[in-house]
């Protein structure tokens, strides 16, 4: 069984939005794609924070964006607000088909501890129950996309492969942070070296006709 894994297409991820990751938006139309392709599952990942995260800068005194501080004993990016449950910033971006989405999975939840991945928080301390869903519906192959190639593809791709799914990462239909210019591009070389296949939509999607 395959499954399709959207990862936090949200509004505060887009381009205007309050964590917005440069060209955001070119994933929309790759997810939409991808959608429409043949699979037993469709699952979107949302970030979803109470207001005052403890990964918010404006959290921690003194804080300054896209810094490093800590945050539940471990490193921390600090982050402008975002993804705050119940705004518009949380919400999934209007042009994805979220009607084709079977299931969603919500992550940083937890205030004292962020949760880039969609299946553990970052101290591997708690499962979202993804990976337990999978399971039980025999699902032995994954497809991510999605924001931001750097922080949360990169960790739920990472992550699935570690669960022992087969795991491949859609490259164009996903976009990068890119707090430091080669953060994208090193997140894929890690993937890739980790087990993640790595291709273009347009060829994975000419694969499975
Ligand atoms: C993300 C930073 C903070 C992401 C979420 O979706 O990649 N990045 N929260
Ligand atoms: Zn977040």
């Amino acid at each position: 069984m395959k499954a399709l894994i959207l990862v936090d297409i949200q509004n505060d991820f887009l381009p205007g939005g309050a964590l917005a990751v440069p060209k955001g938006d070119e994933v929309i139309s790759v997810a939409n794609r991808m959608l429409n392709a043949d699979f037993d599952l469709k699952i979107a990942t949302q970030d979803w924070h109470p207001s005052g995260h403890g990964s918010f800068a404006s959290s921690n005194a003194g804080a300054k964006v896209g810094t490093m501080g800590k945050l539940g004993g471990l490193d921390q990016v600090m982050w402008p607000d975002h993804c705050v449950q119940g705004t518009k910033g949380a919400k999934f971006a209007d042009a994805v088909q979220m009607s084709k989405v079977d299931h969603i999975f919500q992550k940083g939840t937890d205030p004292a501890i962020d949760s880039y991945s969609g299946f553990f928080d970052n101290g591997r301390r708690k499962s979202t129950g993804l990976s337990e869903f999978l399971k039980s519906k025999r699902v032995d192959e994954v497809v991510v996309l999605g924001l931001a190639t750097d922080y949360c593809v990169k960790f739920t791709a990472l992550d699935a492969v570690q669960e022992g799914f087969k795991t491949t990462l859609i490259r164009d239909g996903s976009r990068a942070v890119n707090i430091h210019p080669e953060d994208g591009a090193k997140a894929i070389d890690e993937m890739s070296k980790r087990g993640v296949k790595v291709i273009d939509s347009a060829d994975f999607l000419k694969l499975r006709v």
